[in-house]
């Protein structure tokens, strides 16, 4: 008989190889968040500097009603919301509307079905009156699932400017994907970062604590651990920059010496010269223009928006 070989090359492997072979150098910020990650992102959106966090929970305690009003419909609707996370700012307008006994059903979507789980029994406990339904999955292949998923109104939410980590063209196939698997009656519900004094930006991806230093290097402790590589982090410094011009937050690791690193599951050696560069991460930041602009381009209009005291952070309500 003929023994075969089936090499598994994961997506993570394949894009490890691709990143650090390039020039420049680049990791996608999407591998940062295995259970690590996931917690490290937790302390990121308790530290202070971290100002989206606390201005979006606020402009969701502010204006619950007005929100509410855009979702509801006669016959109920369905909340659909993409990257639920810790449901921290969602729980206020789940308790509302279970208050105002609106028909209703949650249906959180994640990539990880560690969150769902955790997030469905502190709902469980502390809101039993929802009706909850979890959907493990990309968001693309759950948007395609839920296209006819049910004849009423859908209300899609993605909370915490996490469009933010796409360039403008991804975001705009984002909203795309989002906008095909909308109806006429359907709203979309989303948060986004606006440009600001660029200190506080900078301050808010380069806190004194050290937290999200550690989190943009537990990119390479999974590589260290997932394919058994030896990149020691305390050669690499995380370094932050914002350009007030483009409204772009860009992450890197930088080098701080000439190093050679072996990744063993990908047979490679990877050479550091002293300061160069690893690209992680980008955090945009928006106007209303931009934001206007990518909705347009991708068939959703702008009908609303709701902001802080600060204008710091805008949520936006989209129709197609
Ligand atoms: C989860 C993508 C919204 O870019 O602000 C926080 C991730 N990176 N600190 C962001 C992050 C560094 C965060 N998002």
């Amino acid at each position: 008989m003929e023994k075969q070989t089936i090499t598994h090359t994961s997506e993570f492997a394949k894009d490890v190889q691709e990143g650090l072979t390039a020039f420049p150098k680049y990791l996608s910020s999407k591998y940062i968040y295995d259970k690590k990650g996931d917690k490290l992102f937790q302390d990121i959106m308790n530290l202070p500097d971290y100002y989206l966090t606390n201005c979006e929970f606020n402009i969701l305690q502010k204006h619950t009603q007005a929100i509410a009003n855009y979702f509801s419909s006669n016959n109920g609707f369905d909340l659909i919301e993409l990257g639920a996370g810790d449901g921290k700012k969602t729980k206020i307008l789940l308790k509302h509307l279970a208050n105002h006994q609106v028909d209703f059903k949650y249906l959180p979507v994640d990539i990880s079905q560690n969150i769902l789980d955790r997030l469905e029994d502190s709902l469980k406990s502390e809101i039993p009156a929802v009706d909850v339904e979890t959907l493990q999955g990309t968001y693309f292949s759950v948007l395609q699932n839920l296209k006819n998923y049910n004849k009423r109104k859908k209300a899609i939410m993605v909370l915490g400017s996490n469009i933010g980590n796409l360039k403008h063209d991804q975001a705009i196939d984002f909203l795309k994907n989002i906008q095909l698997a909308m109806s006429e009656e359907d709203m979309l519900f989303m948060g986004f970062d606006q440009k600001k004094n660029p200190q506080t930006i900078l301050d808010a991806y380069n806190d004194t604590t050290g937290v999200t230093e550690a989190f943009n290097k537990n990119l390479l402790v999974r590589i260290n651990t997932e394919l058994n590589a030896d990149f020691n982090i305390d050669n690499f410094k995380h370094w932050e920059t914002y350009d007030p011009e483009t409204g772009t937050a860009k992450s890197f690791l930088v080098s701080t010496k000439n190093q050679d690193i072996e990744i063993n599951d990908l047979k490679l050696k990877v050479q550091f010269k002293q300061w160069e560069t690893i690209h992680t991460e980008i955090s945009q930041k928006y106007d209303d223009d931009v934001v206007e602009w990518l909705a347009g381009e991708a068939g959703l209009k702008m009908v609303e928006f709701f902001t802080d005291e600060n204008k710091y952070y805008k949520n936006y309500i989209f129709q197609k």
